[in-house]
Protein backbone atom coordinates (compact mmCIF):
# COMPACT_ATOMS: atom_id res chain seq x y z
CA UNK A 1 0.00 0.00 0.00
CA UNK A 2 1.34 3.56 -1.10
CA UNK A 3 0.27 6.46 0.44
CA UNK A 4 -0.03 9.81 -1.40
CA UNK A 5 -0.66 12.96 0.86
CA UNK A 6 -1.20 16.29 -1.33
CA UNK A 7 -0.45 19.71 0.59
CA UNK A 8 -2.29 22.39 -1.30
CA UNK A 9 -4.54 25.88 -0.99
CA UNK A 10 -6.84 23.99 -3.77
CA UNK A 11 -7.68 20.80 -1.94
CA UNK A 12 -10.69 21.30 -4.71
CA UNK A 13 -8.47 20.65 -7.67
CA UNK A 14 -7.71 17.16 -6.67
CA UNK A 15 -12.05 16.57 -7.02
CA UNK A 16 -10.78 15.44 -10.77
CA UNK A 17 -7.84 14.19 -11.85
CA UNK A 18 -7.65 11.06 -9.09
CA UNK A 19 -11.38 10.01 -10.36
CA UNK A 20 -10.54 8.11 -13.30
CA UNK A 21 -8.24 5.09 -14.81
CA UNK A 22 -5.78 3.28 -13.42
CA UNK A 23 -5.11 5.63 -10.08
CA UNK A 24 -9.26 5.57 -9.22
CA UNK A 25 -8.95 1.56 -9.88
CA UNK A 26 -6.14 1.68 -7.60
CA UNK A 27 -7.87 3.76 -4.33
CA UNK A 28 -10.64 1.02 -5.54
CA UNK A 29 -8.64 -2.20 -4.60
CA UNK A 30 -7.10 -0.89 -1.68
CA UNK A 31 -3.64 -0.77 -3.37
CA UNK A 32 -2.57 3.32 -2.94
CA UNK A 33 -4.42 6.03 -0.86
CA UNK A 34 -4.38 9.87 -1.99
CA UNK A 35 -4.85 11.74 1.27
CA UNK A 36 -5.67 15.98 -0.08
CA UNK A 37 -4.46 18.36 2.60
CA UNK A 38 -5.95 21.97 2.75
CA UNK A 39 -2.86 24.39 3.42
CA UNK A 40 -5.39 26.70 5.27
CA UNK A 41 -5.96 24.24 7.91
CA UNK A 42 -2.60 24.95 9.48
CA UNK A 43 -3.45 29.05 9.80
CA UNK A 44 -4.95 30.75 12.65
CA UNK A 45 -5.26 34.61 11.74
CA UNK A 46 -8.84 35.99 10.20
CA UNK A 47 -7.72 35.59 6.72
CA UNK A 48 -6.34 31.97 7.14
CA UNK A 49 -3.04 33.72 5.19
CA UNK A 50 -0.62 31.28 4.01
CA UNK A 51 2.00 33.62 2.36
CA UNK A 52 4.01 37.30 2.35
CA UNK A 53 6.10 39.73 0.70
CA UNK A 54 9.74 38.72 -0.18
CA UNK A 55 12.59 40.16 1.91
CA UNK A 56 14.65 42.01 -0.17
CA UNK A 57 11.71 43.36 -2.43
CA UNK A 58 10.29 42.13 -5.61
CA UNK A 59 7.03 41.06 -7.27
CA UNK A 60 4.56 38.88 -5.96
CA UNK A 61 4.00 37.34 -2.75
CA UNK A 62 5.84 33.96 -1.20
CA UNK A 63 4.28 30.36 0.83
CA UNK A 64 5.68 31.56 4.02
CA UNK A 65 7.02 28.50 6.07
CA UNK A 66 4.77 28.28 9.54
CA UNK A 67 1.79 26.48 7.78
CA UNK A 68 4.04 23.99 5.83
CA UNK A 69 5.99 22.88 8.86
CA UNK A 70 2.92 22.76 11.15
CA UNK A 71 1.50 20.54 8.15
CA UNK A 72 4.49 18.03 8.01
CA UNK A 73 4.39 18.11 11.32
CA UNK A 74 0.94 17.24 12.06
CA UNK A 75 0.60 14.69 9.12
CA UNK A 76 3.84 12.70 10.23
CA UNK A 77 4.41 13.68 13.90
CA UNK A 78 7.15 11.28 13.30
CA UNK A 79 8.81 10.45 10.02
CA UNK A 80 10.15 7.22 9.03
CA UNK A 81 12.83 6.95 6.69
CA UNK A 82 10.44 5.65 4.32
CA UNK A 83 8.08 8.87 4.59
CA UNK A 84 9.17 11.63 1.42
CA UNK A 85 8.67 15.05 1.70
CA UNK A 86 8.85 16.26 -1.57
CA UNK A 87 7.77 20.43 -2.71
CA UNK A 88 6.82 20.66 -6.20
CA UNK A 89 8.59 23.95 -7.52
CA UNK A 90 9.84 25.28 -11.03
CA UNK A 91 13.81 24.95 -9.27
CA UNK A 92 13.87 21.71 -8.60
CA UNK A 93 15.77 18.73 -9.99
CA UNK A 94 13.40 17.48 -13.14
CA UNK A 95 11.58 14.99 -12.57
CA UNK A 96 11.97 11.64 -14.93
CA UNK A 97 10.97 8.24 -15.13
CA UNK A 98 13.72 6.95 -13.08
CA UNK A 99 12.39 9.31 -10.00
CA UNK A 100 9.16 7.82 -9.58
CA UNK A 101 10.88 4.16 -9.85
CA UNK A 102 13.38 5.19 -7.28
CA UNK A 103 10.97 6.83 -4.87
CA UNK A 104 8.11 4.06 -5.41
CA UNK A 105 10.83 1.95 -3.99
CA UNK A 106 12.36 4.18 -1.15
CA UNK A 107 9.22 5.66 0.26
CA UNK A 108 5.91 4.20 1.42
CA UNK A 109 4.23 7.49 1.98
CA UNK A 110 5.10 10.49 -0.36
CA UNK A 111 3.47 13.77 0.76
CA UNK A 112 3.58 16.43 -1.97
CA UNK A 113 3.93 20.19 -1.17
CA UNK A 114 2.24 22.17 -4.02
CA UNK A 115 4.34 25.60 -4.43
CA UNK A 116 1.85 28.73 -5.57
CA UNK A 117 2.23 32.40 -5.91
CA UNK A 118 5.82 33.74 -7.09
CA UNK A 119 7.43 30.92 -5.01
CA UNK A 120 7.72 29.42 -1.18
CA UNK A 121 9.87 30.32 1.44
CA UNK A 122 13.50 28.50 0.87
CA UNK A 123 13.69 27.11 4.45
CA UNK A 124 10.90 25.16 2.96
CA UNK A 125 13.25 23.59 0.32
CA UNK A 126 16.47 23.44 3.24
CA UNK A 127 15.00 22.32 6.04
CA UNK A 128 11.75 20.28 5.54
CA UNK A 129 11.50 18.90 2.06
CA UNK A 130 13.39 15.81 0.90
CA UNK A 131 13.40 16.50 -2.53
CA UNK A 132 12.44 19.40 -4.45
CA UNK A 133 11.38 18.50 -8.50
CA UNK A 134 10.53 20.22 -11.14
CA UNK A 135 7.32 18.12 -14.29
CA UNK A 136 9.16 20.07 -16.88
CA UNK A 137 10.93 22.99 -18.30
CA UNK A 138 7.71 25.67 -18.50
CA UNK A 139 5.73 27.77 -16.28
CA UNK A 140 2.79 26.17 -14.56
CA UNK A 141 1.02 28.94 -11.99
CA UNK A 142 1.47 26.44 -9.28
CA UNK A 143 2.72 22.36 -7.98
CA UNK A 144 -1.57 21.02 -8.63
CA UNK A 145 -0.42 19.67 -11.81
CA UNK A 146 2.99 18.83 -10.55
CA UNK A 147 1.72 16.59 -7.89
CA UNK A 148 -1.43 15.10 -10.04
CA UNK A 149 1.59 13.85 -12.52
CA UNK A 150 3.74 12.01 -9.55
CA UNK A 151 1.07 10.61 -8.19
CA UNK A 152 -0.31 9.13 -11.66
CA UNK A 153 3.27 7.84 -12.62
CA UNK A 154 4.05 6.30 -9.12
CA UNK A 155 0.88 4.67 -8.80
CA UNK A 156 1.41 2.85 -11.62
CA UNK A 157 4.38 1.33 -10.06
CA UNK A 158 2.95 -0.14 -7.20
CA UNK A 159 2.60 -3.64 -7.49
CA UNK A 160 -0.77 -5.49 -8.85
CA UNK A 161 -1.97 -1.78 -10.34
CA UNK A 162 -1.43 -2.89 -13.79
CA UNK A 163 -2.91 -6.10 -12.88
CA UNK A 164 0.15 -8.21 -14.94
CA UNK A 165 3.56 -7.86 -12.95
CA UNK A 166 4.87 -8.28 -16.54
CA UNK A 167 3.72 -4.44 -17.55
CA UNK A 168 5.70 -3.38 -14.90
CA UNK A 169 8.88 -5.44 -15.95
CA UNK A 170 8.52 -4.48 -19.88
CA UNK A 171 8.23 -0.67 -18.59
CA UNK A 172 11.81 -0.88 -16.88
CA UNK A 173 13.30 -2.51 -19.75
CA UNK A 174 11.59 0.39 -22.22
CA UNK A 175 12.80 2.90 -19.46
CA UNK A 176 16.30 1.43 -19.49
CA UNK A 177 16.25 0.88 -23.71
CA UNK A 178 16.29 4.90 -23.89
CA UNK A 179 13.31 4.30 -27.22
CA UNK A 180 10.25 5.50 -27.64
CA UNK A 181 7.53 3.07 -28.97
CA UNK A 182 7.07 2.28 -32.15
CA UNK A 183 4.51 3.69 -34.20
CA UNK A 184 1.01 1.47 -33.41
CA UNK A 185 -1.72 1.58 -35.64
CA UNK A 186 -5.64 -0.37 -35.72
CA UNK A 187 -8.55 -0.62 -38.08
CA UNK A 188 -9.55 0.24 -40.68
CA UNK A 189 -6.29 -0.91 -42.61
CA UNK A 190 -7.31 2.17 -44.95
CA UNK A 191 -8.61 5.40 -43.43
CA UNK A 192 -9.33 8.47 -45.74
CA UNK A 193 -6.60 7.07 -48.22
CA UNK A 194 -3.63 6.66 -45.32
CA UNK A 195 -2.98 2.68 -45.57
CA UNK A 196 -1.34 0.19 -42.36
CA UNK A 197 2.06 -0.64 -43.45
CA UNK A 198 1.62 -4.04 -45.36
CA UNK A 199 3.78 -5.96 -43.13
CA UNK A 200 1.81 -5.46 -40.06
CA UNK A 201 -1.27 -6.62 -41.57
CA UNK A 202 0.64 -10.04 -43.24
CA UNK A 203 1.56 -12.73 -40.65
CA UNK A 204 5.33 -12.86 -40.37
CA UNK A 205 6.48 -12.20 -36.85
CA UNK A 206 9.40 -11.94 -37.66
CA UNK A 207 9.39 -9.71 -39.86
CA UNK A 208 6.66 -7.02 -37.69
CA UNK A 209 9.56 -7.64 -35.23
CA UNK A 210 11.96 -6.05 -37.47
CA UNK A 211 10.12 -3.47 -38.46
CA UNK A 212 8.91 -2.04 -34.99
CA UNK A 213 12.43 -1.95 -33.89
CA UNK A 214 13.38 0.40 -37.06
CA UNK A 215 10.41 2.33 -37.00
CA UNK A 216 10.70 3.18 -32.90
CA UNK A 217 14.46 4.29 -33.87
CA UNK A 218 13.59 6.38 -36.91
CA UNK A 219 10.61 8.11 -34.56
CA UNK A 220 13.38 8.36 -31.55
CA UNK A 221 15.52 10.33 -34.04
CA UNK A 222 12.99 12.39 -35.23
CA UNK A 223 11.41 13.48 -32.15
CA UNK A 224 13.81 13.29 -29.16
CA UNK A 225 17.21 13.30 -31.31
CA UNK A 226 18.31 13.68 -27.27
CA UNK A 227 17.65 10.48 -26.28
CA UNK A 228 20.25 8.33 -28.92
CA UNK A 229 22.84 10.92 -28.17
CA UNK A 230 22.80 9.86 -24.70
CA UNK A 231 22.55 13.03 -23.36
C1 LIG B 1 10.01 35.18 -11.95
C2 LIG B 1 9.74 33.87 -12.57
N1 LIG B 1 8.68 33.18 -11.88
C3 LIG B 1 7.36 33.29 -12.50
C4 LIG B 1 7.29 33.37 -13.96
C5 LIG B 1 9.10 31.92 -11.37
C6 LIG B 1 8.03 30.97 -11.04
C7 LIG B 1 7.38 31.01 -9.80
C8 LIG B 1 6.41 30.07 -9.49
C9 LIG B 1 7.68 30.00 -11.93
C10 LIG B 1 6.69 29.05 -11.62
C11 LIG B 1 6.06 29.11 -10.41
C12 LIG B 1 5.02 28.09 -10.07
N2 LIG B 1 5.40 26.76 -10.56
C13 LIG B 1 5.42 25.69 -9.77
O1 LIG B 1 5.09 25.78 -8.62
C14 LIG B 1 5.85 24.42 -10.31
C15 LIG B 1 6.39 24.05 -11.59
C16 LIG B 1 6.65 24.80 -12.78
O2 LIG B 1 6.38 26.01 -12.90
N3 LIG B 1 7.20 24.14 -13.84
C17 LIG B 1 7.49 22.82 -13.81
N4 LIG B 1 7.28 22.09 -12.74
C18 LIG B 1 6.73 22.71 -11.64
S1 LIG B 1 6.37 21.95 -10.22
C19 LIG B 1 5.81 23.31 -9.48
Amino acid sequence: MMVFHVLTIFPEFFRGPFEHGVVAKAKEAGLIDIRIHNLRDWTYDRHKSVDDRPFGGGEGMLLKPQPLFEAVEAIWPERSARNKVILLSAQGRPFTQVTARRLSEEADEVLLICGRYEGVDERVAEHLADEELSIGDFVLSGGELGAAVIVDSMARLVPGVLGNEASAVFESFSEASGVLDCPQYTRPAEFRGWKVPDVLAGGNHEEIRRWRRKAALEKTARMRPDLLNGQ
